[in-house]
């Protein structure tokens, strides 16, 4: 019986080992939040790593949103962002890009993504 039981332990510590290494890269995968507030994009410009997430969060009062990216190698679209809610992009192509948004034209976010 002795063995069994070591064998069910070890079981034991490596879930909790494994589970202990996914909650420390959700950690510090903590995204770099962009306001959209007042119609604009709030911070307007935004240097982050490839493979780091932009949450796009509609703190706008009653306004929708709609944050969208289109190039040769890299794109995304939030669709219609409500009042409250959130969206989060990965952003795994290193380049410099402009978000923009679907409904406020003059809305413009610079991110430049390094490798
Ligand atoms: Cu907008």
């Amino acid at each position: 019986m002795i063995p069994s039981r070591t064998g069910t332990f070890g079981f034991r510590i490596t879930a909790i080992i494994v589970g202990g290494l996914l909650a420390g890269a959700t950690l510090g995968a903590t995204p770099h939040v962009i306001s959209q507030k007042d119609r604009e994009f709030r911070p307007k410009e935004i240097i982050i790593k490839r493979g780091e997430t932009l949450r796009f969060v509609n703190d706008d009062g009653e306004l929708l949103h709609h944050a969208y990216l289109s190039s040769d190698t890299f794109e995304f679209d939030s669709g219609d962002q409500q009042p409250g809610s959130q969206f989060d992009v990965v952003f795994s192509v290193a380049g410099d890009y402009t978000v923009l948004c679907g409904i406020h034209p003059k809305m413009k976010l610079g991110v430049h993504v390094t490798k």
